[in-house]
C-alpha cells in the first residue's frame, strides 16, 4: 500500500492546476518534469516511512506512542511552516517504492530526505545503495530506539549511509531530524 499525505495531494492539484493553465488545450501535460518542481525543491524535504509504519497508533503504543501517522505528518507540516519548509510524507510497505522515492526526491532536487525505514532498516542493502547513489542528505529516524531493542535491530544499513539519525523520542523524532534537516 501506499500512502500520500495531504501535503502530497496538495501539491499533485497545485501542479495539475499550473500544468493545465500553461498547455494549449489546457489539458493536463505529461512533461516527466513539471516546472512546479524546480521552484519548491529548494525547500522540499521527504518523508518516506516504510513497512507497517501505517498502522501506528493502532498497536503497541507501548513501543512507538499513540500517535497515527496521519498525526505525524499534521505535525510535520506545522513545524515545516514555521522553518520555511515544505513535507512530503509518504509511507508504503514495499521497499522498491521507498528505492525509487530515493531516486525522486534525489531528482527533485529535495533538500533532505527523513527516512524511517522500519525493519528495512536492519535488512537492506537496496536503501544503502539508493542512499549512497543520491546527492540528498538522508537523516535516519526511529520512533523508538533500535539499540536498546533485539539485537537484530542493532544493525542498521540505513544508518551506514545517512548523514545523521534521530531516534528513540516516538512521534518528535520526525520534528527533531525536520530541524536538523532545516539546518543542512
Ligand atoms: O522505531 C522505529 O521507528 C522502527 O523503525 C519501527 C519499525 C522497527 O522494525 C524498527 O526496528 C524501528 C517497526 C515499525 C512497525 O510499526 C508498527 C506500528 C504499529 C504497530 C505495529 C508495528
Amino acid at each position: 500500500m501506499i500512502v500520500l499525505f495531504r501535503s502530497s495531494i496538495a501539491r499533485l492539484l497545485a501542479a495539475a492546476c499550473e500544468l493545465g493553465r500553461n498547455t494549449p488545450s489546457g489539458k493536463l501535460s505529461r512533461d516527466p518534469a513539471p516546472r512546479y518542481g524546480a521552484r519548491m525543491s529548494a525547500n522540499l524535504v521527504y518523508v518516506l516511512n516504510g513497512p507497517n509504519l501505517n498502522l501506528l497508533g493502532m498497536r503497541e503504543p507501548e513501543i512507538y506512542g499513540s500517535d497515527t501517522l496521519d498525526d505525524i505528518a499534521g505535525m510535520l507540516e506545522d513545524r515545516a511552516q514555521e522553518l520555511g519548509l515544505e513535507v512530503e510524507v509518504r509511507q508504503s510497505n514495499h521497499e522498491g517504492h521507498l528505492v525509487d522515492w530515493l531516486h525522486e526526491a534525489n531528482a527533485e532536487g529535495a533538500k533532505a530526505v527523513l527516512l524511517n525505514a522500519g525493519a528495512y532498516t536492519h535488512t537492506s542493502i537496496a536503501l544503502l545503495d539508493a542512499i549512497k547513489s543520491i546527492k540528498v542528505p538522508v537523516i535516519e529516524v526511529h520512533l523508538s530506539d533500535p539499540m536498546t531493542r533485539e539485537p537484530f535491530r542493532h544493525v542498521s544499513y540505513v544508518g551506514m549511509g545517512a548523514v545523521g539519525e534521530v531516534k528513540g523520542l516516538g512521534a518528535q523524532s520526525y520534528v527533531v531530524a525536520l530541524e536538523k534537516a532545516a539546518k543542512l
